[in-house]
């Protein structure tokens, strides 16, 4: 899609006003681009690798446009591995006026998320790595955050790599079956190739759990649920500390679902609040309700609402033989109970409780902290076409002619190849790219 052998430039930081902002260039021409454009104070100051130069950029008049810092990174020790140069200007007017000056000083137009792309292209970093970055710079909370730089530091599950490196194996028995048919026993070799891939594909499902890469990435889905009037709510807005929800109590005001996102001990949370459950003949409110059961059908945890001032009712009771592992059942309004609750005391009205409420959310929300799992929805789904094509080879006879089990090896391979980007249409990393931001 791109030439790869121009030079770019874009703004690093955001736009706007800033303290400081960067301009940065990368390609063959960037150090004689900044030379046009940034004038050391110094002036027997040369241009070293990564020594920090204090001066001022100038228009092609040589008017000032501001005082700056500037630094130049010799290819290959860059983030491009090409010759890279940062202007630190001052925020705002400043920084788009310099980025303007090296635009006509030679430079082009980055596209969203060329240095990363070029960092990837010139073999710096895999695309597992490049899309950490795009996670770290794009995170929603630590956990997402914490997630990508692992990532970035240590590439993809090595879990991963270990399985590549199994099935390439297998690859080369196969080869060999083929190259020496009179010395090898096919049934040993199947019986060989059968059970390392079962093995196999146990291990690649052990790595890529969606349920926690959805999570990491996307955060999880918390659903407020239960009859009218109970406080639903009004938990949520606590939840939220801010009045994100009408509350009323007029049973039945709540008719839609109502979305609220707060992070919770670094994961990021989607509350959802929903219409109150019950049996109502008004068609609107209806909709609200099966809403609101389609919610609890797709939810990472369902806080089930209950009123402790008022006795259960029989929407009370069914919601609650329908909970499941997911569910936390509440006792709502304790403040006017004296504190005490059939279920998990809280009030939404005082806040009492709401802390205990929180960690038991954590608790069941919370993602297995195992660094050998994938992180990222794309790379689960890569996995889980592995999956599917070792699936294939093991509901085969085992005295399948071995050759024959070649193209389910092939495709496991390939499969787990696009997680790193090994093997990839030029479209699907363009794909890749074009999710990432200008300047990174
Ligand atoms: N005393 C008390 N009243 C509450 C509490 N939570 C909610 N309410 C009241 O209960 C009524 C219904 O609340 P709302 O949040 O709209 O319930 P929803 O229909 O389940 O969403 C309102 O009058 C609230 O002020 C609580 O913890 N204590
Ligand atoms: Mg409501």
């Amino acid at each position: 899609m791109r030439s790869n052998d121009d030079t770019i430039a874009a703004l690093a930081t955001p736009a706007g006003t800033g303290g400081i902002a960067i301009v940065r260039i990368s390609g063959p021409d960037a150090l004689s681009i900044l030379k046009r454009v940034f004038f050391p104070l110094n002036t027997r100051a040369r241009f070293i690798h990564a020594h920090m130069l204090y001066g001022l950029v100038k228009d092609e008049q040589g008017q000032e446009i501001d005082e700056a810092m500037a630094v130049y990174f010799a290819s290959p020790r860059s983030y491009t591995r090409e010759d890279v140069c940062e202007i630190h200007t001052h925020g705002g007017i400043s920084a788009s006026m310099t980025l303007e000056r090296v635009i006509n000083a030679g430079a082009r137009c980055a596209e969203r998320g060329e240095f990363t792309y070029r960092a990837f292209v010139n073999g710096r970093i895999d695309l597992s790595r490049a899309e950490a970055v795009m996670q770290l710079v794009s995170a929603s909370g630590e956990k997402s955050a914490r997630a990508a730089v692992r990532q970035l530091r240590h590439g993809v599950s090595s879990r991963i790599g270990a399985c590549r490196k199994r099935l390439l194996a297998l690859t080369a028995l196969i080869d060999a079956q083929a190259d020496f048919p009179d010395e090898m026993d096919e049934s040993t070799t199947n019986a060989q190739i059968f059970s390392e891939a079962r093995s196999i594909l146990s291990e690649i499902k052990r790595a890529a759990d969606p349920r926690a890469a959805r999570i990491i990435s996307d955060g999880a889905r918390v659903v407020i649920a239960g009859r009218p009037n109970v406080g639903k709510s009004s938990l949520m807005n606590a939840l939220v500390s801010s009045e994100r929800s009408i509350v009323t109590d007029i049973p039945g005001t709540t008719r839609d679902t109502v979305n609220a996102e707060i992070t919770l001990r670094g994961l990021r949370v989607t509350l959802t609040d929903t219409a109150g459950i019950r049996e109502t003949g008004d068609s609107i409110e209806k909709i609200g309700v099966s809403r609101a059961r389609e919610s609890i059908d797709g939810a990472d945890c369902v806080v089930l609402v209950t009123d402790e001032n008022a006795p259960l009712a029989r929407e009370d009771t069914e919601l609650i033989s329908a909970a499941d592992e997911r569910y936390i059942i509440v006792s709502n309004k304790t403040d006017l109970t004296g504190g005490a609750g059939a279920y998990l005391p809280v009030s939404a009205l005082t806040g009492a409780g709401l802390k205990a409420l929180e960690d038991k959310i954590y608790e069941i929300i919370k993602p297995d902290e195992d660094d050998e799992k994938l992180m990222s929805l794309r790379h689960v789904e890569c996995a889980a076409r592995a999956q599917e094509a070792l699936s294939r080879l093991l509901s085969l006879p085992e005295n399948t002619y071995t050759d024959l089990l070649r193209q389910d090896i092939t495709d496991a391979l390939d499969a787990l190849g696009e997680i790193t980007g090994e093997n990839m249409t030029e479209s699907a990393i363009d794909g890749i790219f074009e999710r990432f931001c200008v300047g990174k």
